[in-house]
């Protein structure tokens, strides 16, 4: 096991100091994201980056249609509701067991000061891994032409690690207006103009190191086709604020292309 500060750039992030992680608050609350560049430590990155690069061959690649809200088209329904639009979406999919257990992943993923972190960054009592062996941590490949669809996730916070970006295209973009989860609120007015390019939504390109952190439940967001010859590698680290969570065997199919 690595000290946290072989994986983490601590000087310039120091996530174990309770003065900077409020700051780290105070910014996704007024921002409504959180972008730390720079947040890996250049040789872990290195040696993240050449793990994501073994590990490629063994990717899963699926291209699969859904609306925004991660279901399937209806067809009874009318096809101008926003929620009732195809989107499409295929990437390629490492899940957690591929990932070797002394991975600087799996020791950030299960560090408790990073845990720490982001339970005091957003503010919620407890995170949790999942209980299936696939979901926790991903690594994510875009190829040419590769994208992900405009959606709202089904967990209410995302965590990104980006690993290596794409020359041209491959650009996260989200709006922070469209939904309000709790409330029971979805503006659907607002998301037909995101899904027609007349909604100016903000758009994060990050560098390599980057952690990013997002509510991705209520933030209509996408990621747009890459469009160089070299793809886009991104790591999610995927916690839940309930403990013994699966991710449906349905969705375990569709991205990792089995169920255990
Ligand atoms: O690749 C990204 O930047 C975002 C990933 C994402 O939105 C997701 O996995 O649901
Ligand atoms: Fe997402």
């Amino acid at each position: 096991m690595e000290a946290l500060n072989q994986i983490v750039n601590l000087n310039l992030h120091p996530i174990n100091k309770d003065v900077y992680i409020k700051s780290c608050n105070k910014e996704i609350l007024e921002k409504s994201s959180l972008q730390l560049d720079n947040f890996l430590d250049i040789k872990a990155l290195m040696k993240i980056q050449e793990e994501a690069k073994i590990l490629h061959n063994k990717a899963f690649y699926c291209s699969q249609g859904h609306t925004i809200l991660l279901n399937k088209k209806d067809n009874n329904l009318s096809n101008d509701d926003p929620c009732n639009i195809e989107m499409t979406s295929d990437k390629g999919c490492i899940p957690h067991d591929l990932i070797p257990n002394d991975s600087y992943l799996n020791q950030l993923y299960q560090s408790q000061e990073f845990i720490y972190f982001i339970e005091k960054t957003l503010d919620v009592p407890k995170i949790f891994s999942y209980k299936d062996k696939l979901s926790s941590i991903n690594y994510n490949y875009y190829e040419k032409n590769q994208q992900l669809g405009w959606h709202f996730d089904n967990a209410s916070f995302a965590i990104t690690l980006m690993i290596e970006n794409a020359d041209s295209g491959g650009i996260f973009e989200y709006t922070n207006k469209g939904r309000d989860y709790e409330k029971n609120y979805l503006n659907k007015k607002l998301i037909q103009d995101v899904l027609s390019g007349r909604y100016p939504v903000k758009k994060i390109a990050v560098k390599p190191g980057t952690l990013l952190l997002f509510y991705g439940r209520n933030y209509l967001h996408r990621v747009t086709p890459v469009t160089s010859n070299k793809g886009r590698i991104l790591v999610t680290l995927n916690y839940n604020l309930e403990e013994g969570i699966e991710l449906s065997e349905n969705a375990r199919k569709t991205f990792f292309g089995r169920v255990n």
